[in-house]
């Protein structure tokens, strides 16, 4: 069944995200330690994540950028005009532009889980595109969504930027990509972001900038834990790492314990021995091969790939 009008933020009398506290009384229960990394994107969490896309070492939205400006007239001629752009995620103030000038769509419709995001997005669009119809829908795209009936006669094309494809392990990447050709139909396009494999030297410094940034993205999963929950985490305790998983190709954070410590949570009690983590994101990284076969088991034809001029980051075109 698709969703409309759910309530999807679900808060306890005092005010708790009751899925947070349930995702990391549960995670911190593991004998691995782990933490959904959606928990990392609270406004402060989004405000850090928006400032690694700054950092020299952090190289994928610039190469992604890169690929949207350079390939423009390539996007038009295998995309074409008059399709409704349904983009996964509220959008980027620079990559969505870029697209939406490329490919001369017919309407354009953002979705996303916050509405506050999703708003502000849109509105930034329509100023931008005056003549551009505008339809954003507050939804989890992890599941099946319905499209807004102005745009059911039009051809979709999906846009996933970013490889935020390669935050989820595999098996919940096919489910995602199942459920975005039930959303967009059979006649459907998507256009989607999935970062190369490469030197691990490489990928350790983009998720381990010498500023510090990331860094604190990934503590301040702690701060919030101790701020929203209740928690007694010693942050200063914890010690970030971007560590390289070869097996499974994919770069994962931890917040690593600098020294044995006790905590609690909304009044449950954790420890850690020194040395053992809290693993808090995967980012996989993919081959041209594997981000096909991640593609085809998701119900999803490759048939045009670009990549940046230093072979960093691909966009992939595939078809329902
Ligand atoms: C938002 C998923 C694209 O995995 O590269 C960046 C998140 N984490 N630095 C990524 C992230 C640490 C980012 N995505």
């Amino acid at each position: 069944p698709t969703q409309q009008g759910l309530t999807l933020v679900d808060k306890d009398d005092s005010g708790v995200d009751t899925a947070f506290r349930r995702d990391v009384l549960a995670g911190l229960a593991q004998p691995q330690k782990a933490i959904p990394a959606r928990w990392l994107y609270d406004d402060a969490g989004s405000r850090l994540f928006e400032e690694i896309t700054q950092v020299p070492e952090y190289y994928p939205t610039r190469a992604e950028t890169e690929i949207l400006s350079a390939k423009a007239g390539e996007f038009a001629r295998r995309i074409g005009p008059g399709r409704a752009v349904v983009e996964f995620g509220s959008g980027s103030s620079v990559k969505t532009p870029l697209l939406l000038s490329a490919v001369d769509p017919a309407a354009y419709v953002p979705l996303d889980i916050s509405g506050d995001f999703l708003r502000a997005a849109a509105e930034r669009l329509s100023a931008q595109f005056p003549d551009l119809p505008v339809y954003p829908v507050e939804a989890d795209f992890m599941r099946q969504v319905e499209l807004p009936a102005e745009v059911s006669a039009l051809p979709k094309l999906g846009f996933f930027p970013g490889s935020t494809i390669g935050n989820m392990v595999p098996r919940t990447a096919v489910d995602l990509l199942r459920a975005m050709r039930a959303t967009l139909g059979s006649n459907s396009l998507l256009l989607i972001g999935m970062d190369l494999i490469k030197d691990i030297a490489v990928l350790e410094a983009a998720y381990d900038d010498a500023a510090g940034v990331t860094a604190a993205f990934n503590r301040n999963l702690a701060r919030r834990i101790n701020s929203e929950l209740g928690g007694t985490i010693p942050v200063e305790r914890l010690q970030h790492e971007a560590r390289w998983n070869d097996e499974f190709a994919r770069i994962e954070m931890h917040l690593v314990a600098r020294e044995p410590l006790e905590f609690t949570v909304a009044d449950q009690p954790f420890a850690m021995a020194r040395g053992e983590t809290i693993h808090t994101e995967n980012s996989h990284k993919f081959s041209r091969r594997s981000a096909n076969a991640l593609l085809l088991a998701g119900g999803w034809t490759p048939v045009a790939r670009w990549t940046d001029s230093g072979e960093l980051f691909s966009l992939i075109l595939a078809e329902a």
